[in-house]
């Protein structure tokens, strides 16, 4: 697939506020925050809509989850609650083809997203 913005930051060829990182997941900061605490969580590999994870992907998308988890523990709103969200495709406003879970925090959140 092609490069998206991501993979820049994952390669440190644009700056972002880095929250975590591990040999299959960074988490950081997003550019346009939609709540309070809103940050992304991306594979280091690039998928670029969940349409396109396969069966070898099983364990890489339940990575991004833990991660999302562990940094709520880390930074304290886990018990406040919190959504994960990925976006995939048209409809749902996706924008970067490079999966990411949006992690969103530190209000009541509405639902549902009309
Ligand atoms: P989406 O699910 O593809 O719609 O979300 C892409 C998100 O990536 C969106 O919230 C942007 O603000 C965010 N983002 C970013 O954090 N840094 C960037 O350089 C770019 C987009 I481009």
């Amino acid at each position: 697939m092609s490069e998206t913005i991501f993979t820049k930051i994952i390669n440190r060829e644009i700056p972002a506020d880095i929250l975590y990182e591990d040999d299959i997941a960074l988490a950081f900061s997003d550019i346009n925050p939609q709540a309070p605490v809103h940050f992304l969580v991306i594979p280091k590999k690039a998928i670029a809509t969940i349409n396109d994870i396969t069966e070898e992907d099983r364990e890489l998308v339940g990575h991004l989850y833990l991660v999302a988890a562990k940094i709520a523990k880390e930074k304290g709103f886990a018990d406040d609650g919190y959504r994960v969200v990925m976006n995939c495709g048209e409809n749902s406003g996706q924008t970067v083809f490079h999966i990411h879970l949006h992690v969103l925090a530190g209000k009541p959140l509405g639902w549902p997203p009309y």
